[in-house]
This record gives structure tokens, sequence and C-alpha cells, in this order.
């Protein structure tokens, strides 16, 4: 295992500048989308939805206190999410005073041994060998503590497991080293997300190291199914604020979900060991309103699920639900988005078939 790890590394060592080159070349352009859009776009129906240019978007700034680690930070990062409140309760409130109590207490134990059955104060070693009433409560206090412990880590762990609904869908893919994003439910269209150099960063007003050019942007209050995959090796996608970790693993789809509840920017980082920029993956998400989310959409030449084009503002003013607007025509069938016209479009169920028909395997 660690051969093989060691020959990995050497490869991923001897791949460098040519994958550092293909790193390189999409960062600077991020039009290319847009552009990719443009040249599919006459083909498709909507064409004269595409003519008018992609209006611009202003990204929000993010937040020093929080979605960000803080310098001296010890405490969990203020989560945003209900999975993440649950769960920053059940470690605040159940885990920590329990291990708190728990480890003074043995402490208290081992010094009162220590200091009470001394060779010194005991000349004649008592021959006690055992003493049932005790062995009872040691048995019996260490499997109340776990069942205590238990029932709301079930529950965790079971509300984790079920997700509600999707509102929306977003492919994440690692990278060496970078992330792609991929929205099937609004037109496919995919984002490059490479790390802001430190310069470019501190001109950006971004944290050091995990601002990005291109961030994830999701409405507030929707629920998003993230598909994780990987084009190389191991990635891990972690968003700590949301309570979100899930490996990014070549040949699998890996599914997991957030739903955030307040607006704002979000950091996170790759995490799973995956090469020499491992560091240098970072993720940002936006977490904007939901018009604002139409908004980024057409900016990247998008559509609204549902909406014949992005700029239809019905699709979006209806709710934070944005799966929900009601279904006109949907007339974009181009790269392989919305290609069947089905009413009410629930991101799980919908559009891109391809992606559907492998998250099912
Ligand atoms: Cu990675």
């Amino acid at each position: 295992m660690k051969t093989l790890k060691t020959l990995l590394m050497a490869l991923t060592l001897v791949a460098a500048p040519s994958a550092l080159l293909a790193q390189a070349a999409p960062a600077p352009v991020p039009p290319p989308v847009a552009a990719d859009a443009a040249a599919t776009a006459p083909a498709a129906p909507a064409a004269e939805t595409a003519a008018t240019p992609a209006p611009a978007f202003d990204h929000a700034a993010p937040d020093a206190k929080i979605g960000q680690p803080q310098p001296e930070g010890l405490h969990l990062q203020p989560q945003v999410t209900e999975i993440g409140e649950e769960a920053a309760w059940m470690h605040d409130v159940v885990l920590m005073p329990i291990i708190t109590v728990i480890s003074l207490f043995v402490l208290a134990l081992l010094l009162w041994v220590v200091i009470r059955y001394r060779a010194k104060a005991n000349p004649v070693p008592s021959r006690t060998s055992h003493n049932t009433f005790i062995e009872v409560v040691w048995t019996l206090v260490p499997v109340l503590i776990l069942l205590v412990i238990a029932v709301p880590s079930i529950q965790l762990l079971a509300n984790q497991y079920a997700p509600p609904k999707a509102d929306l869908t977003v492919k994440v893919i690692g990278n060496q080293w970078y992330w792609t994003y991929q929205y099937p439910d609004n037109g496919d269209f995919e984002l490059v997300s490479n790390m802001l150099p430190d310069e470019e960063a501190k001109k950006r007003g971004e944290p050091r190291m995990l601002g990005v050019d291109e961030r994830m942007v999701v409405p507030v209050g929707a629920t998003v199914k993230l598909i994780v995959t990987s084009n190389d090796v191991i990635h891990a996608f972690a968003v700590p604020a949301f309570w979100q970790k899930m490996d990014a693993v070549p040949g699998r789809l890996n599914e997991t979900w957030f739903k955030a509840e307040r607006t704002g920017v979000y950091y996170g980082q790759c995490s799973e060991l995956c090469g020499a920029r491992h560091g240098y993956m970072p993720i940002a998400v936006e977490v904007v309103t939901p018009e604002r989310f139409a908004a980024w959409v057409a900016s990247k030449g998008g559509t609204m699920p549902g909406a014949g084009g992005a700029k239809n503002p019905d699709a979006t003013a209806t709710s934070p639900a944005i799966g929900n607007a009601p279904a006109p025509a949907a007339a974009n069938d181009n790269a392989g988005g919305l290609t069947t016209p089905a009413p009410a479009v629930d991101a799980a169920a919908p559009a891109a078939a391809d992606h559907q028909a492998a998250t099912k395997n």
C-alpha cells in the first residue's frame, strides 16, 4: 500500500508540469463557458434568448467572521445548515460535556489510586482480587452512557441520509488540482474553479488560499444535491459551515446534499490528500437569493428549469424552491440539459437523464 502511494506520488510529480499547464489554461479565461454556450445555442430552438450578451454578475464579498477559518480559532465554524446546527449541538451539548466529565473522573481516580495506595503508605498490600458490585457498576455505567449518546447520534445520522427533495443538482468534479462544477438543471453549463494567487485574492478581498476565480453559486433555502466525482485521484469536497464532506472518487458518483439557511460566502478545501497541490484547490460556495441565483445563471449563459430562458422573472419570483416554477415549454434542449419538457421540474427526476441514470447505479 505504502509503495503504491509512493509510486502514485512519483507519477504525480512527473506529470506535474503538464498538469499545471492544463490547469493554468482554463483559469484566465472565464468566458469559455459563455462562449461554449453561445457556440451550441444556434442549434437550439431558444436561440433568440441567447442572442443578447450575458449580463454581468456582482459577487458578494465574504464575511470574515463566517464561512472561513478564524485566526486562533478552536471551535467549529458557525453552521448555516440545519444538519450542521444539529451536529454542532451534538458536539457541544452531548459529546464535549460527557468527554470532559469522563476525562476528569478518570484523572481523579488515577490520582486517588496513586496517592492513597502508594507503596510507602501500604507496607502490607491489600490482596483484594475482585468486587462484584464495582464490576457491575463499571460495566453498566459505560453501557448507559453509550445508549444516551446513541439516541441523538443515530437521529443525526438518519437526518443526514434523508435529504428533502432536491431543488437543484450540482455535479462536483475533483481534478488535480482544481474543481469543476456542472449545473445539469440549468442548461448544463460548467465552471472551472481555480484558486486565486495571493495578490489577486488580496485585491478582491478574498481570504488567502481560499478565494477562487469561479465560485459555486446556489440559492438560499434550496436543497442542493451534490453529485461528487473525480477525474483523476481521490479528492474530497468539504465545506465546514455546511457540515458537509464527501469523497470524490474517480469512476464513482457519490451523492450528498446541503441546504444553506443564510446567504453568504462559505469556504472549504479538498480534504483528501490528492497530490502535490492538494492544499491549493479550495472551494468557495456563494449562497444567494433565488433572484440573484437566476441572474447568476443568466450571466453564465444558463437557463432556469421550466422557464424557457433565464431572463423570465416569473421563473424565480415564485419561491426559493427553484425547481417549482410553473413550466411553460422547456424550450432549451441543448447540451443534454432539459431533454424533457417535464412540468414542475424536480431536480431529482429531471433534466440530465445521463446524470440521473448514473446516479441510480
Ligand atoms: Cu484534492
